[in-house]
């Protein structure tokens, strides 16, 4: 699963997302600026630790996440908008989109559009993505209008698309979003191979100054979520010793870190839960889309354990630590057998039989 930090140039997507790598161990060489940057990050998740410790298994495995951080933008001009498109083949490729828009104030870094607006930044996002979607759909339009004129055989689902893609065109002329268009799961599938940027969830990450991080984040457009950090103490945070970082966020009267809560919100907002397998060999996190049947989630692991699929044996985790092993949670009766169809809740501890 991919997020995309997008924004306008010098509001912090680089050392954001090098601090949020560096505070889980890897590097990222940021002496590229017009390039894009990539990290996998592990998700921090206390139940994986909880069940690690009990275990003490060969290894531990955590839930991942990349982050990829695109060029700053300046769509000031038809230059930088040509500029800024080259990248959104890479954001169209991303699960969700996470904006950075600036808030924090300091005179040595020069401001885009000479303001400091975080509500501007991101109405001039979401304005571009729409802009975005136009003209893939315009393009589209165009060769439909064309191919329904001659009889070949697909012209009957040409004209059914042409119709959807001329109602998703006036949509998105009216400075409405893609979803507001479609209308049936038929349609949702015919247009799922656009990746329109319209349709992508969005969390705003508004870079602030410290002093400003009390306050709550200012806000959105279209009800957008939004939360506040600040890069530069993210920055400081990561360059600190492992050991010494909780002391620092102690000082800062915080308990996580924001990155780790940037990571869960995140997780959160694309829809994802982990379900948790424990053993001596190994305990670890999986990411299935919530929703997910536990034969699905079988099959997340290996297809054999779908394919043989018997039980899943299920309790979930607090359920667990507070009944301190499994065999005290069978007896306190929280341990469930679930079948195939059984939906996977975050948090949930299973051990699938199966039989091939
Ligand atoms: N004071 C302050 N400066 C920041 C903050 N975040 C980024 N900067 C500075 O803004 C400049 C641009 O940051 P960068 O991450 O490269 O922005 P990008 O263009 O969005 O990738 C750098 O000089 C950063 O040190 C912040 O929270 N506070
Ligand atoms: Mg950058």
């Amino acid at each position: 699963m991919r997020v995309a930090l997008i924004g306008p140039r010098q509001s912090g997507k680089s050392i954001l997302l090098a601090a949020v790598a560096e505070a889980g161990g890897s590097h990222v060489d940021l002496s590229r600026p017009d390039q894009p940057h990539r990290a996998v990050v592990k998700v921090p998740d206390p139940r994986v630790d909880w069940l690690a410790e009990q275990y003490r298994p060969k290894k531990v495995t955590y839930a991942e996440l990349e982050f990829v951080d695109t060029p700053g933008y300046d769509l000031r001009d038809e230059a930088g908008r040509q500029h800024a498109k080259a990248h959104w083949p890479l954001v169209r490729q991303s699960h969700m989109l996470l904006p950075v828009v600036r808030a924090f104030d300091d005179a040595t870094v020069p401001a885009y559009r000479d303001r400091v607006d975080p509500v501007a930044d991101v109405e001039e996002l979401l304005a571009e993505l729409l802009f975005a979607d136009l003209e893939q759909v315009t393009n589209r339009v165009e060769k439909l209008s064309e191919s329904v004129r001659k009889p070949t055989p697909r012209r009957n689902e040409d004209q059914r698309e042409l119709e959807l893609m001329q109602r998703l065109q006036q949509t998105l002329e009216a400075e409405r979003p893609v979803a507001e268009a479609v209308r049936t799961d038929a349609e949702e599938k015919l247009i799922r191979s656009f990746a329109f940027l319209s349709l992508k969830s969005l969390l705003v990450v508004v870079n602030s100054s410290e002093a400003q991080l009390d306050d709550p984040p200012p806000e959105m457009p279209a009800g957008l979520p939004a939360m506040r950090i600040s890069a530069k103490i993210e920055e400081e945070i990561a360059e600190l010793p492992a050991d010494e970082r909780a002391a620092f966020l102690a000082d800062l009267g915080v308990s996580a870190s924001a990155r780790d809560v940037l990571i869960r919100a995140c997780y959160e907002r694309m829809n994802l839960v982990s379900f948790l397998t424990y053993g001596e060999d190994e305990c670890r996190a999986w990411t299935v889309p919530a929703g997910t049947r536990a034969v699905e989630a079988a099959g997340e692991i290996h297809s054999d354990i779908a394919r043989g699929f018997i039980r899943a044996e299920t309790v979930a985790f607090d359920d667990l630590q507070a009944a301190g092993d499994i065999k005290s949670a069978r007896a306190a009766g929280t341990l469930r057998l679930e079948g195939k169809d059984y939906v996977v809740a975050d948090g949930d501890v299973i051990t699938f039989r199966f039989n091939v």
